[in-house]
């Protein structure tokens, strides 16, 4: 029996054999685009893309097989909004990881179909009880566009009369079959900061393996990445604008069994590659200015 939110959601933004709202088995209203035989699923907590189905072809984004909608914590998996900071709060720790709209229900704006594509844009803002955590005003939209590829632009738009900087991160999960078996291009010759050596900076030279964690906010980089999915014989492409740097993670076996959250192994079968605006790469925004985060992904 659907929720009345999501009747409503329905009944006002539903369009036929494109967009549709329903409540999703971990717990929240979602929204799903379709088109020619591919599917996108977004929890309307933090706007958070849990799922992409190309058409006939294995799911992209990697999902906790543990995690539920509504609770205080934010679902693993998918692609997580990191916003208005990436990773810890510059100044205070004790601030939640990655800001504090992953865990907020969004609003959504406006649905679109066409021949090309199905579309759903969701926003939210800063509420005068968030000055505790983050004193500036602003909205974030986010905007989820499914064709053959699927297009996530997170657009910032400084509604209050000073200007501020911020950090952020669309925090892909990309699925993969074994991540013994990942290469990972895009990032030769770029510095980066390793999170593992107290954030030393470092320069990384090739293609990019995984034989333990890896934690690395990269930085200067604006080009495309490539997740070569080697027991799977499948190539993720992905590509992006409004940023400068991008991050990659795996947990490895001991950080994965201490998050807990992650099943059995979870590690071998999911690797990150954000799409961030991080480290050394902070948007300052005018009063009345807008910043675009956007990633499109697709099967090379
Ligand atoms: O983007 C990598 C990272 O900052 C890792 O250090 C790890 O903390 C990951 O994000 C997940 O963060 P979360 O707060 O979702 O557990």
């Amino acid at each position: 029996m659907p929720t009345a939110l999501t009747e409503t959601l329905e009944h006002r933004y539903g369009i036929a054999d494109a967009v549709s709202f329903r409540d999703s088995p971990l717990g929240g209203p979602i929204v799903r685009l379709e088109h020619r035989g591919a599917s996108a699923e977004i929890a309307l907590q933090g706007a958070q893309v849990l799922g992409w189905m190309p058409a006939g072809k294995a799911p992209v984004l990697w999902l906790s097989p543990t995690e539920r909608l509504g609770t205080a914590k934010p679902v693993r998996g998918g692609i997580p909004v990191c916003w208005p900071w990436f990773a810890a709060h510059p100044d205070d720790p004790a601030k939640p990881a990655h800001g504090f709209m992953r865990t907020r229900l969004w609003d959504v704006v406006t649905t679109f179909a066409s021949g090309g594509r199905a579309r759903v844009t969701l926003r939210t803002a800063t509420a005068p009880d968030d000055a505790r955590l983050w004193p500036h005003d602003a909205e974030a939209a986010l905007e989820v566009s499914l064709a053959t590829g699927l297009h996530v632009a997170l657009t910032t738009r400084n509604t209050g009369a000073s200007a501020f900087r911020f950090t952020q991160a669309l925090h892909t999960y990309f699925a993969v079959r074994d991540i013994a078996r990942v290469r990972v291009d895009g990032f030769d010759d770029l510095a980066y900061l390793d999170k593992l050596d107290g954030h030393a900076r470092k320069h990384w030279h090739g293609p990019i393996r995984f034989e333990g964690e890896v934690d690395r906010v990269y930085i200067g980089h604006t080009g495309a990445a490539e997740i070569r999915d080697e027991a799977a014989e499948r190539t993720i492409r992905i590509e992006k604008s409004g940023s400068a740097s991008s991050v990659v993670w795996n947990p490895w076996i001991e950080k994965c069994n201490r998050l807990g959250d992650m099943g059995p192994e979870g590690y071998r079968t999911m690797v990150c590659v954000e799409t961030a605006n991080a480290g050394d790469d902070v948007v300052t925004l005018a009063p009345g200015a807008t910043h675009t985060l956007a990633a499109t992904l697709s099967i090379a």
